[in-house]
């Protein structure tokens, strides 16, 4: 049954036909399914789908890339605010793409399932540099920093998650500021997050969530 929504949902975005995916969406929901389905089950995995079918490069492929985005982004946004909501507050994290990253879609979902644990979350948008990060956390008294990188140059570059490491060690911050990094390249290289001086990454929004709200209570106990 799932399946089905997906092809359906898929075939809607490859035609970039936003009101036949938002219809999509919502008979699921009419069915039954929880709005953490809708975004685990289908978004995510046509995303990433679709990125087999249409590989990055002439033109057309990536203006249909970038539409297909905007709607699953849309979604999301409509989406998140229904997750199943848990109690305490927990800590606050700012977090963003890296710099030269545009890539949105990622870090809005991660973004969801934060505020869904009761995270704070400080959203600084995309293509944020690296002295950034470091003053916001500072300013806003967060625990954690969060960058979002979907491309190799963005992870490993000398304005990324490397010079907030360096940052937040030249500062005497490492300990109270936790690095959390996530996000396509991390994916395919195990060992990549500790090279770029995380602390941690995490695979998916929901484990993200997972993994800072360990953080923070780390942070808390010690
Ligand atoms: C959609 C897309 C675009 C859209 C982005 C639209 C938008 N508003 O976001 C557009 C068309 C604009 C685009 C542009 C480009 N793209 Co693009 N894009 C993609 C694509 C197909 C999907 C990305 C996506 O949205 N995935 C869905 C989301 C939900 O998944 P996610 O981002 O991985 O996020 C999850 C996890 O990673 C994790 N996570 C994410 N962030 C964080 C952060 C933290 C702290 C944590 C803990 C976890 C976490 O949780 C998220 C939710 O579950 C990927 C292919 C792919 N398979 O990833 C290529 C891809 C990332 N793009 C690529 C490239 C090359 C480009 C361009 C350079 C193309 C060009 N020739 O211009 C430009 C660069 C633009 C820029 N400077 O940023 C390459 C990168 C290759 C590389 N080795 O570095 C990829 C991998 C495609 C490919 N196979 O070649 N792209």
């Amino acid at each position: 049954m799932i399946d089905q929504f997906k092809r359906d949902y898929l075939e809607a975005i490859l035609d970039t036909n936003r009101d036949l995916a938002f219809k999509t969406i919502d008979d699921l929901l009419d069915q039954g399914h929880s709005p953490e389905v809708a975004i685990f089950k289908i978004l995510i995995p046509v995303m990433e789908e679709l990125a087999e079918i249409v590989k990055v490069g002439p033109d057309a492929t990536l203006a249909q890339l970038y539409l297909a985005a905007q709607i699953s982004a849309e979604l999301t946004d409509r989406l998140v605010p229904l997750f199943t909501k848990k109690t305490d507050i927990q800590g606050k994290i700012v977090i963003g793409t890296a710099f030269e990253d545009f890539h949105g879609l990622g870090k809005k979902i991660v973004k969801g399932c934060l505020k869904s644990k009761m995270i704070e979350v400080v959203d600084l948008g995309l293509n944020v540099p690296a002295e950034k990060f470091v003053a916001e956390a500072i300013k806003q008294n967060a625990q954690i920093i969060g960058i979002s990188s979907m491309m190799v140059h963005t992870a490993r570059g000398s304005n990324g998650p490397v010079k907030v490491r360096e940052l937040l060690n030249k500062n005497g911050l490492e300990g109270r500021i936790q690095l959390v990094v996530g996000g396509a390249p991390y994916r395919f290289h195990s060992t990549l997050y500790r090279e770029v001086g995380a602390d941690a990454w995490a695979d998916n929004g929901i484990t993200a969530a997972m993994v800072i709200a360990d953080l923070i209570r780390e942070n808390k106990t010690s």
